[in-house]
């Protein structure tokens, strides 16, 4: 148990019209007690949890602040601690100052995620709740909003408890089969083993797959304007943010770096790449711009192919578009943009080009934007059947799922080839503990940090 105070701000760094100061530990009451006088004399300690007091915050009977106090007591707060809330006025002098007349009175300056370390601690979250905490804090759009709302409120974690008691029953059986080896009868039906395993693994590659998802959703549907220089790519980036963001000119390579701006639509972030045009050249600089524009075409959720209808080999195009479609994974959607439709109206009869949309731009007047974002919306919709499943979106747990499937794999080999139940038994506890990780049921001081240290000050 921890016996530091600590407090800190817990609003936004800065002036605002309020501001919220948090104090959490066992002193939490009588340390803000020292500091504060309300207008009705009662102290801190005789209200109940979850009332509030409204009074000064004073230092040597001087008035600092008018302030309300919340007040929430152990175990019925966030951190499961006594904990004092300050709603004092915004003034960055105002809120340094009470922090400092806290310290004097023996409160201690919380460090990055201490209140949720301590609620993590004192068992008010499991990890990835934890986790889900600053997820929650940090998405700026409904769908990775949705996904951390679910992860705070525990969707995940029980998933990953269900998976980890069938491991837990797994595991029983096999020790059961253990003690009775001696024996030499097989206690446990190696099929019916097999079954639960297939079922625990199926679940678990699921959860693998989805971080896919989870991680576009998050960071940014990335999707990536390409084609040859001068075809209109930087124009059309432009025409989507509605200003003037990337240089456009009549020179070709006048894009040598990529692009990337966020635009927000039905809910999700798409994050549009304009590209160096891809040709070939003896600029060392386009040259890594070029190989740039390759990269993103591999790690894209979609591709426009975008084609100058005014300036185009058609044979070159046809073969260019059908050998980026054959490199790109099923997931990847490809979409050809025949631009400058303002000067050319003629459609492409492509011949050799199958089962990729085409849609008539100009980037330049804004035709043709419509039709793109339907098929954008049309292909997004996919994604709504994950809607009621579990997404996972963080790093850490991607990883500790592929160490877990990595275990389960060693097991499912183990029981085919009848090695004896103590081999299995360790495979079994390397999956039990990467598990455990996810949740925190299994951590250490060095799993904490890492994760606590990304937090801010005050969370
Ligand atoms: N008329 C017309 N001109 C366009 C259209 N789109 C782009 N242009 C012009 O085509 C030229 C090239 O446009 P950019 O957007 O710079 O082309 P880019 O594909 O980014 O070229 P690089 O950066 O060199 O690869 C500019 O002069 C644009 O004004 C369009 O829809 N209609
Ligand atoms: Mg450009």
């Amino acid at each position: 148990m921890n016996q530091d105070t600590i407090c800190a701000i817990s609003t936004a760094k800065g002036k605002g019209a309020i501001a919220t100061i948090r104090i959490s530990g066992l002193d939490a009451i009588n340390n803000t007690n020292n500091i504060f006088k309300a207008y009705n004399q009662k102290k801190i300690s005789t209200i109940k949890s979850k009332q509030v007091l409204v009074g000064e915050i004073i230092e040597n009977h001087k008035t600092i602040d008018e302030v309300v106090i919340t007040s929430f007591v152990s175990p019925h707060s966030y951190t499961g601690e006594n904990i004092v809330e300050i709603s004092c006025h915004g003034s960055t002098y105002i809120q340094e100052k009470i922090i400092q007349i806290l310290i004097q009175n023996n409160c201690r300056l919380a460090k990055k995620g201490e209140f949720t370390l301590r609620a993590f601690l004192n068992g008010k979250l499991d990890l990835s709740q934890a986790e889900g905490v600053a997820e929650l804090i940090s998405s700026e759009n409904e769908k990775s909003h949705n996904l951390a709302i679910k992860q705070m409120r525990g969707g995940f974690s029980s998933e990953i408890k269900n998976l980890r008691n069938k491991l837990i029953k797994f595991a029983s059986l096999i020790e059961l089969e253990l003690d009775f080896s001696q024996e030499d009868v097989e206690f446990v039906n190696r099929k019916e083993l097999l079954l639960l395993l297939i079922s625990i693994k199926q679940k678990i590659q699921k959860l693998i797959d989805s971080f896919k998802i989870g991680n576009v959703i998050k960071n940014g549907i990335p999707i990536s304007i390409v084609g040859h220089p001068n075809s209109g790519k930087s124009t059309l980036l432009n025409q989507l943010l509605n200003e003037e963001r990337a240089i456009v000119s009549e020179i070709k390579g006048t894009t040598r770096d990529t692009i990337e701006e966020i635009i927000t639509f039905k809910g999700y972030k798409l994050r549009f790449i304009d590209t160096a045009g891809l040709r070939t050249t003896k600029d060392k600089i386009e040259q890594i711009g070029i190989s740039k524009t390759y990269e993103k075409i591999n790690s894209s959720a979609f591709i426009l192919y975008m084609i100058d209808k005014t300036d185009f080999d058609q044979y070159q195009i046809e073969k260019e578009i059908i050998k980026i479609q054959k490199s790109l994974n099923k997931e990847t959607v490809l979409i050809i943009l025949c631009n400058k439709l303002d000067l050319d109206k003629q459609p492409i009869n492509f011949k050799k080009i199958k089962n990729i949309p085409i849609i008539n731009i100009s980037a330049k007047k804004g035709n043709g934007t419509e039709e793109l974002f339907k098929i954008i919306a049309s292909s997004l919709a996919q994604w709504q059947d994950f809607n009621n499943e579990v997404i996972i979106i963080n790093q850490r747990h991607f990883e500790s799922l592929i160490n877990t499937i990595k275990a389960i794999k060693d097991v499912d080999s183990g029981l085919k080839s009848n090695i004896s139940g103590e081999f299995l038994s360790i495979d079994i506890k390397r999956a039990l503990q990467f598990l455990g990780e996810i949740t925190g049921e299994i951590s250490n001081e060095h799993l904490l940090d890492s994760i606590f240290q990304d937090f801010c000050i005050g969370k």
